[in-house]
């Protein structure tokens, strides 16, 4: 049964076709039997963060409910990035398309392979803004991008992409 703990996703693209590669990831998300889709923010393009001498990023967030465990819904999503030509060279640098868990409800998880709440969340605009905007009435996580929101001191800028081409 789908439990109604729901999970947020940051999902990333700063390598052509940015917007077609974080469609596609949606698509194959919502393509698992397993995974219900249930909402998604606004486009936004963003500064590289952490590394900033590279392309800028298209990013948003979704919500979802899944009935897998957040270590099978892990594998899930390196399996999209796999099959989206992404290749693990450089740490917070350029990639084809990043899924990172945010949030999973109020659950925290600490082991080899999963943070979360994610491990950087807290000091990225480009994770907090499309997720506060998803998150609003959902009362185990609204609160908890809110906190993160009022104690964030990220510089970086985020802006809102109306007409999403490229
Ligand atoms: N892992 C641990 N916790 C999580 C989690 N909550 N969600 C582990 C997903 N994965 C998690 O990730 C390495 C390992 O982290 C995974 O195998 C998983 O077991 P990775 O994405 O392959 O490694 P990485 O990219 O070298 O490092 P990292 O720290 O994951 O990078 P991030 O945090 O993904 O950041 N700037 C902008 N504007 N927009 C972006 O989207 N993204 C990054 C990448 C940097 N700068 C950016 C953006
Ligand atoms: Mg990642």
């Amino acid at each position: 049964m789908a439990s109604d703990e729901r999970v947020y996703l940051s999902i990333g693209s700063n390598i052509h076709p940015r917007v077609a590669n974080i469609k596609q990831a949606i698509l194959m998300l919502s393509q698992l039997a397993a995974v219900n889709v249930i909402a998604q923010s606004t486009w936004y393009e963003t500064e590289p963060w952490g590394k900033r001498d590279q392309a800028n990023f298209y990013n948003v967030s979704v919500a979802l409910t899944t009935t897998l465990t957040p270590h099978a819904l892990l594998t899930e999503l390196h399996a999209i990035e796999h099959l989206g030509h992404r290749e693990r060279k450089v740490h917070w640098g350029p990639r084809t398309i990043d899924l990172d868990i945010i949030f999973w409800g109020a659950r925290q998880i600490q082991t080899a392979e999963l943070t979360v709440p994610h491990l950087h969340a807290a000091e990225r605009n480009f994770v907090l803004r499309p997720t506060a905007e998803i998150a609003k009435n959902d009362p185990q996580v609204g609160p908890q991008v809110q906190a993160m929101i009022d104690a964030n001191t990220d510089q970086s800028w985020i802006k809102k992409v109306g007409n999403v081409s490229e």
